[in-house]
């Protein structure tokens, strides 16, 4: 197979776009993918600030280096999650791939400057660890965003995570959840913009891009990612792909093109209801913000 751009013998084949490409071609393919994505769903702005969420995985690390390469201001946040060897590991390939590219990574350690970690938090609150782990990043994340004066929060959620958050939201017609599930979602109520803008690429072309691109990454997953149910939607999609290259872009796109917008409203109302938290003051729809509550919890249990 020869590469579809320059016509050098290909190292890669993508079945989803019926082509096939040399090493260079491909990293140009991911860099072009991710522009796209951002000028398709106005991601970032010219001059914007970008804080994006790096967890020594493939994906954020990668999306770090081409939002670097397309000349945006970036910096990186890496959220300790206090999950033993898996947070130790995954905060090295972090600061490494920061030093090596002279780029600005800011930290925040949950034991130490929270006073809890995933494991405990999610016993204490009773709540499944990918729950309290999600709740904690999301808050947290946009937290460092508004105090470091960022505009957007940029994530590695590529093509097939969200492919297979939107399979599991329509098993379930989680209205709400379907509502939100958009590439970009704008700022208000004391969030700032949050962006994804690897969902024009797949999880086998990411790990690609950072062999090709000689970056280190965490390869082992969490191990608290047992059970997830992700990870079985995952699999059924790729049952699916194997069989019908381009069916998981499908079904995301037009999802994005032709249905997301009927659901909208559910969210919408959703986002209505919400106050200050009265003990950080960002939006809830309660009294105390569900972060708030499981901090609470935790580090009652933890002392
Ligand atoms: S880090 Fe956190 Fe993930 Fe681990 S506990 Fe679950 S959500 S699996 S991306
Ligand atoms: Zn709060």
């Amino acid at each position: 197979m020869r590469c579809r751009r320059c016509k050098a013998p290909a190292v890669i084949e993508l079945r989803r776009h019926n082509a096939g490409f040399c090493g260079d071609c491909f990293l140009h393919h991911c860099r072009e993918q991710v522009r796209r994505a951002i000028d398709d769903h106005a991601m970032i702005g010219a001059g914007e600030r970008v804080l994006v969420a790096v967890s020594g995985g493939k994906d954020s690390l990668a999306l770090w280096d081409i939002l670097l390469d397309l000349g945006h201001s970036v910096d990186g946040l890496y959220l300790g999650l206090g999950i033993g060897d898996y947070s130790t590991s995954s905060a090295a390939y972090a600061r490494a791939f920061a030093a090596r590219r002279g780029a600005n990574l800011v930290e925040i350690d949950l034991p130490a400057d929270l006073g809890f970690d995933i494991p405990t938090g999610s016993r204490a609150a009773k709540r499944v660890p990918c729950s309290a782990c999600g709740l904690s990043k999301r808050h947290l994340f946009n937290q460092a965003a508004v105090d470091g004066g960022y505009d957007v929060v940029a994530t590695g959620h590529n093509l097939d995570d969200e492919a297979a958050v939107l399979f599991g939201n329509v098993l379930r017609w989680n209205t709400e959840y379907l509502g939100r599930q958009l590439p970009v979602l704008p700022a208000g109520q004391g969030f700032v913009r949050k962006v994804k803008p690897l969902v024009r690429l797949g999880e086998r072309e990411m790990a690609a891009y950072c062999v090709l691109r000689g970056i280190d990454y965490i390869v082992e997953e969490c191990p608290m990612a047992e059970g997830n149910r992700h990870l079985a939607y995952k699999e059924a999609l790729n049952d699916i792909e194997e069989r019908s290259p381009g069916a998981k872009a499908a079904f995301y796109f037009e999802f994005l093109d032709k249905a997301s917008h009927l659901f909208t409203s559910t969210a919408d109302a959703a986002k209505a209801d919400l106050r200050p938290c009265s003990s950080c003051g960002s939006a809830t729809p309660g009294e105390t913000c569900a972060f708030c509550k499981l901090r609470a919890r935790a580090t009652a249990a933890s002392s």
